[in-house]
This record gives structure tokens, C-alpha cells and sequence, in this order.
């Protein structure tokens, strides 16, 4: 069991993984909740909400709610060490994730059996049995802590696409990207064995009611002008849908692969939108996953965001069923906790803002859109048309069809061409023998089982008492097998980390010591980017890179982000925390000021017309420090300092409140001095309590500028009432 103000155990999780059996199998979809009336507003989007969860920022002025989009949302999460991804999956719950996918270690298609033995891994992990086992037990603690069921992906395909598939579905695993045209255009697979694997591997998967995802979307990061495979991608799309259908995958499990593929500043919606109703037109009868364009992502990760929200706008007119985030620093960075959790923040909150959209509006019959999503479709149709004529997917892989950067029927003649009788694995496909048997579960094809038992035909793996899906003590597990490198090493060089009170900054590993340092330099770039090399080193960072650079004027400034290491470490028992002060109750306030009463006079000061911040602390109305019987003196907006002073002066005011928003040089702390230096001057300053309140304001800079206390963002009336009765006790023990 997890609680929130402890930290997930590694360890825990380690300890008798080889015995370790999954909760479920299965892909599962959120609980849709129709009209969902959260926080006092009436959604028409959205799903069951969480047990804990952190909402958006925001939410404090909605009652803190969080509602949750109806779409799965996935997240991508493999930093190379998998019990660091273990604690970003527990972070990613908590923001919204609900399917969470694990990129492998790049070429792991090539392997041609399961991998054991984990070294480390390097922009994904490798995915081997004990890996998958301890992310999926760590899950299964998780979704009890966020209270909702998690799906865990991967990947079926390469050479060992089958055995992969039967190990997912031992150990739980509950979606996983499949499509044999993967292996041959991207990895030089042979198309004949990755047909043939890719039969056995969506069966197996079938059983385990795995969701499939296709691989379609690749054909977008690895054309040149990603818009232009349009067409080829529903032909793509269309193959993998109808294979796996004929292989026994249920169509609510086969989803599709989808990205949009163009981004700003080209017109993206004229050309993105037709395409994905082109999709929805074709393919309704299966599920779309959709993933944002990273074709075009930089370094900054706010263009990325912007074209990530674009994206989901899209999604959300054409009704996806899973919306995937890609990290905004993908362009930069292999990705790190904090971006995981922004672009799952970034998808909550776009589709919770867009929630009840297509109640108010709808996708045009006539005109542009219909015509263009037609074009696309019939582009698709002629593509089809031609790869039949041609002799087939084979022939007309060999013939370079696909990825040509030609939109069809245009041709470039530059497309990924693979040889029927090349590639790897190439002639490794054997006819069966007549008495070929397989007596296991899921099985494709041919099977002679009948020569042994008849009753066998329908379950053929009675005939060893139960296969590795019914037996689990079947299943060989394999521990680590390098020594240096694993996760019991990697462990004890963290262990001056791991449940002690000392800290190091991280992004992606503990205790990896990584910060961002964000600076504008007065230079160009070349200059720019030299400078910051120079100030990263004079900071005492180590590994200074630059991850980013953003032209403010050519001659003006650049803005640098650069990255850097901390060798340092914190001590939590060395640190001195604020008192956190507790608010008196309702009760407590009333009856002192009762017997206290008391007056202020408030206002805002200098030339600060922003009111609605005081008008909250002080209004009833708001819960302000009225409900308390405290006497208001509302003097307005920009009073000059004098009047301010005069006025409590007059009405023998016990405090005076003084809200200011506008903080550009520091004119709050400068204006909050000159009262406190006024007060003095006017022979009150040891009668009345000054606070100043506002957005801005820190409270010890506040105290430090003549304040007996700053309130910044986020206080209510209560806490300043607190304060006013504390202080007054505290100035009748001091007359005493
Ligand atoms: C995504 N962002 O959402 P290898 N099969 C398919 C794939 O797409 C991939 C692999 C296998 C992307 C993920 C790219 N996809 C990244 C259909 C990889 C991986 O071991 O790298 O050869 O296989 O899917």
C-alpha cells in the first residue's frame, strides 16, 4: 500500500519479484461519466475521477477540483534505468496518465529472442522479463493509490516479436505497438517472417486482450515532408487494421496509429484537420490513438506545447479514444520527470477546457474540409488500386511505394525499397510438417493436435497440463546477469539517497545533480551561447550544455537555457522551515474580536488600481475578515500614502491593510517602506499593525521593507484575521 507523504520503496518492489504474479490482464478503457456535475459546473466529457490526484494549478479557485477528459492518456517513460521510471510512472498517475508506455532501447527489433540480463539503457530501457515485471508490480500498487486502473505498453516486433508477445502476456502487460510493415521499412526485417511472426504475435495478444497499436506513425518522423504520406499512411493503417482482424484481434482492440503531420507555422489545422476526418471516415469502427507531431518539435518546449495543444484540439473534434503526450523537451533532452507531468498537464487541461466542444459545434458536410478529407481518401483508394496491380504489399514494398516524398500519385522515386528475399531473417519461414504440433494456448495456424487428442483441438496446451498462460510455475525467470551493471549496484551507489534526509537536484535519475539555468544575455547568439558556457562554469556546474537558444533581437539579446550539474548534496535536517502557522478557527476569531473590537483602514497603494485582491480579504461577502465583525474602512484604489495614514490616525485604526499588485521595481516593497517610514513620522507606528498584501509580495521581504507581515499569493481572509488577533494578544502581553 502506498500513502502520499511516503515514498514508493525500490526495494519493496524488488523483493520476491521472481514470484511475482500480475493483478489482471487485459487493456481497460476509463469510466465514462456523461454529465458529471464536479465543483458546481456541468461537464459532458469526462471519466470517473481520482482518488489522489494533483489537479491543475489553478484549481484553487474551483474548489480544487480535478476533473479527468474521458480519453486514455498516455505517457512515454523510459529514461534508461528503470527504477527511476518506476517513481516518474507514481508522479504521471497522479497528473492524469493512465497509459503508460515504455520505449525500448533503440534495436531491440534485432534480437532475435528475449533479453535478459539488463544492462542499462539509453533513451528507452531494455525490455526484458524482470524490467516489465517490476514497472507492472509497481503499477499495480499505483493504480490503488490514484484509484484507476493502469495500462502498461510496449513493443511486439523485430525478430522475437512472438516470444515478446507471450512474455506481455504473462507478465500483465496490457497494450503493445504491432505492425509487421514496421520491422520491414524501419528495420530491414524480412516481410515474409514478419508476416508470419506478426500473425503468431497479434493472437497471442488477442488472447491477453491486448490493445494493438500499429506503427503507421513512424511513416510521419521519417518522411521528409511528413504531410505528404497522407494517403500511403491510410493504405498503411488500412493493412494492420484488416490483418489483425483476420488473425482474431477484436476491433475495439485494434487502434490505430495516428499523428497529425504537419505543425505551425504552416497552416496546420487546413491541412491536419481533413486528414484526420479522412481517418475517423475510414477507420470508424476502430480506435485511434493520437500522438502529437514531433517531426517539426525544437528546443523550445513552448512552440512544442503550442503544437501539442493544436493537436489536441484536433483529437477532440474528431473523438479520439487515446490522446498521447510526447514530453515538450524531447527536442532537447531525453525526457525528464517535469516534462512527463507537463504535457499530461498540458492534455488535461486542454481537453477539460475544450470539454462539451462538439455539443457547440460541428464538422462541416460542404466546402474545404469534406473536399480535402476526400482527396486524401481518394488519393488512398488509387494508392491501394495500384499496390494490387503491382502484385501486392511485397512487390510493391521492393518497388520503393512507400515513404516517397511524392504525395500520390506523385513519386519521387525516393521511398525505402526492401527485398521479398532480403533483410533479416530472410528464408528462416519453414512449412509446417504434417504432424507439426504446438500445444500451447493462442496458437496460429496449422496445428496438429488431433494425432494426440481430439479433445486437444480447441486447447491444445491441455496436452502438457496447462501452458505458461494457465501455469504460471512454468514461467522461467530470469534474474540480472551482469554483475557490475544492474539495479542492485545501481542502488547502493544511491544509497546515500534512498530514504535518508540528503537530496540532490534531479531530472531523469536520483540524484543525477541536473539543473536548468534560463538567462537573457544583452548579445547576440554566438556571444550569447560562449557566455553561457562561461557562466555555467563560474556557477561551479559540471557538464554545462546549452539546450537552447531563442533570438530576442538579433543585436538586442538572445535567451540561453543551458543544463548543468551540482556536485553538492542537502541535508533536510540542516534546513530551517517556516513555521507553518495555523489558522485559528472561525469560533476563536469572532469571539476575541467580540470582546476586542477592532478597526482597519485599507487600500490600495501608489498608483495600483488592482482591487480585487484586498476586496477579497476584506468583503464578507468573500469569506473576508468582515465575517469576523472586524470594522472595514474601504479607502479605494491608488491612496496616497498620507491620506492612508491620516485616515487610520482619525478612526484610531488597529491595523492598517495596504494591497499592492504592481511590483516592476520593485515599487511594493519601495511603497510599503515609505508607510511604515510615514507611520513613525505621524507617532503611530507602535499602535498599528501595517500588513501588505498581494501576488507579488514575499513575506519576509515584506517584514524586511517595515511590515509586521506580508501575505502573498493564495491567502484568504482567515489567515490575515489570524494574524490581526495573534499580534493584538501579543501587543496587550507586551503592555502588560
Ligand atoms: C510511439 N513515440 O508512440 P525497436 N514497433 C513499432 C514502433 O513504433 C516502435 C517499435 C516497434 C513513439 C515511440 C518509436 N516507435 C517511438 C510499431 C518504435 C520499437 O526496438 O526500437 O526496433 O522497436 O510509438
Amino acid at each position: 500500500m502506498l500513502t502520499p507523504n511516503k515514498k514508493l520503496d525500490i526495494k519493496e518492489i524488488l523483493k520476491d519479484l521472481d514470484k511475482y504474479t500480475p493483478k489482471r490482464r487485459g487493456w481497460v478503457w476509463r469510466e465514462k461519466q456523461p454529465n458529471a456535475i464536479i465543483g458546481g459546473y456541468q461537464y459532458s466529457d469526462t471519466s470517473t475521477p481520482l482518488k489522489n490526484s494533483i489537479p491543475l494549478p489553478s484549481a484553487k479557485y474551483f474548489h480544487n477540483i480535478d476533473p479527468q477528459p474521458s480519453f486514455v492518456i498516455t505517457t512515454e517513460i523510459a529514461s534508461g534505468r528503470f527504477e527511476d521510471d518506476i517513481r516518474r510512472m507514481r508522479m504521471a498517475a497522479w497528473h492524469g496518465a493512465d497509459h503508460i508506455m515504455v520505449i525500448r532501447t533503440a534495436g531491440q527489433s534485432h534480437f532475435d529472442g528475449l533479453l535478459e540480463g539488463t544492462p542499462q539503457g539509453s533513451g528507452g530501457v531494455p525490455i526484458t522479463r524482470k524490467q516489465i515485471r517490476a514497472q507492472r508490480k509497481a503499477l499495480d500498487i499505483i493504480e490503488d493509490e490514484v484509484g484507476r486502473l493502469i495500462n502498461y505498453h510496449s513493443y511486439v516486433s523485430g525478430v522475437a516479436g512472438p516470444d515478446i508477445a507471450v512474455m506481455f502476456v504473462e507478465e500483465g502487460v496490457n497494450g503493445a505497438h504491432q505492425d509487421p510493415q514496421y520491422n520491414v521499412l524501419y528495420r530491414n526485417i524480412n516481410m515474409v517472417r514478419s508476416f508470419v511472426d506478426a500473425a503468431e504475435s497479434k493472437k497471442i495478444m488477442a488472447y491477453g486482450e491486448m490493445l494493438q497499436i500499429d506503427g503507421a506513425h513512424n511513416a510521419n518522423a521519417t518522411a521528409k515532408e511528413a504531410w505528404k504520406v497522407m494517403p500511403e499512411l491510410l493504405v498503411q493503417h488500412g493493412i494492420n487494421c484488416l490483418f489483425s482482424e483476420k488473425v482474431g484481434m477484436s476491433r475495439d482492440l485494434i487502434a490505430l496509429s495516428t499523428v497529425p503531420p504537419i505543425a505551425p507555422p504552416a497552416p496546420d489545422l487546413k491541412i491536419n484537420l481533413p486528414y484526420a476526418v479522412a481517418l475517423r471516415e475510414f477507420f470508424n469502427n476502430y480506435k485511434m490513438r493520437s500522438q502529437m507531431n514531433t517531426k517539426y518539435m525544437e528546443s523550445s518546449t513552448r512552440e512544442a506545447t503550442v503544437t501539442h495543444v493544436l493537436n489536441l484540439m484536433i483529437s477532440k473534434l474528431t473523438k479520439t479514444d487515446i490522446q498521447s503526450t510526447i514530453t515538450p523537451d524531447e527536442g532537447r533532452n531525453v525526457p525528464w520527470h517535469m516534462y512527463n507531468v507537463e504535457a499530461l498537464d498540458t492534455a488535461k487541461q486542454a481537453l477539460v477546457g475544450m470539454d462539451g466542444l462538439m455539443e457547440m459545434l460541428e464538422i462541416k458536410k460542404d466546402g474545404y474540409l469534406p473536399k480535402k478529407a476526400r482527396e486524401i481518401k481518394e488519393r488512398a483508394v488509387l494508392f491501394l488500386e495500384e499496390l494490387l496491380k503491382t502484385g501486392g504489399y511485397f512487390e510493391a514494398v521492393e518497388k520503393g511505394f512507400f515513404i516517397d516524398s511524392g504525395i500520390y500519385p506523385e513519386r519521387n522515386g525516393d521511398g525505402i525499397s526492401r527485398k521479398i528475399n532480403g533483410g533479416i531473417g530472410a528464408h528462416t519461414v519453414y512449412e509446417r510438417d504434417d504432424d507439426y504440433f504446438a500445444p500451447v494456448t493462442a496458437h496460429f495456424g496449422y496445428n496438429n493436435v488431433g494425432q494426440y487428442d481430439q479433445t486437444a483441438i480447441d486447447n491444445p496446451s491441455i496436452l502438457i497440463n496447462g501452458c505458461t498462460f494457465e501455469d504460471r510455475k512454468k514461467i522461467q525467470y530470469i534474474d540480472e546477469l551482469d554483475d557490475i551493471d544492474n539495479v542492485n549496484t545501481r542502488i547502493m551507489e544511491k544509497e546515500t539517497y534512498i530514504n535518508t534526509n540528503i537530496i540532490k537536484p534531479e531530472v531523469e535519475w536520483l540524484a543525477d545533480g541536473i539543473v536548468v539555468v534560463d538567462l537573457t544575455l544583452p548579445t547576440s547568439v554566438p556571444y550569447a551561447k560562449a557566455a553561457a558556457l562561461v557562466i555555467g562554469k563560474r556557477m561551479n556546474l559540471d557538464d554545462v550544455i546549452i539546450i537552447h537558444e531563442e533570438i530576442l533581437h538579433p543585436s538586442e539579446a538572445t535567451r540561453i537555457q543551458f543544463k548543468g550539474r551540482v556536485q553538492f548534496d542537502i541535508d533536510l535536517n540542516s534546513l530551517t522551515i517556516p513555521k507553518e502557522i495555523i489558522s485559528l478557527s472561525d469560533d476563536e476569531i469572532t469571539s476575541f474580536i467580540k470582546d476586542h473590537p477592532m478597526t482597519i483602514v485599507a487600500g490600495t497603494i501608489g498608483e495600483d488600481e488592482h482591487s480585487v485582491g484586498l476586496r477579497e480579504i476584506i468583503d464578507i461577502k468573500h469569506g473576508g475578515i468582515e465575517k469576523y465583525g472586524i470594522n472595514c474602512e474601504y479607502l479605494g484604489t491608488s491612496v496616497a500614502i498620507e491620506k492612508l495614514i491620516d485616515a487610520a490616525i482619525e478612526l484610531n485604526a488597529d491595523a492598517i491593510l495596504i494591497s499592492t499588485i504592481i511590483s516592476h521595481d520593485d515599487i511594493h516593497y519601495r511603497n510599503m517602506k515609505k508607510v511604515h517610514e510615514t507611520a513613525i513620522e505621524k507617532g503611530i507606528r507602535d499602535k498599528v499593525i501595517i500588513i501588505a498584501g498581494g501576488t507579488q509580495v514575499v513575506p519576509d521581504l515584506a517584514v524586511k521593507n517595515g511590515m509586521d507581515a506580508g501575505f502573498g499569493r493564495g491567502t484568504k481572509g482567515s489567515h490575515v484575521a489570524t494574524f490581526l488577533v495573534n499580534k493584538k494578544k501579543e501587543m496587550a502581553e507586551h503592555d502588560n
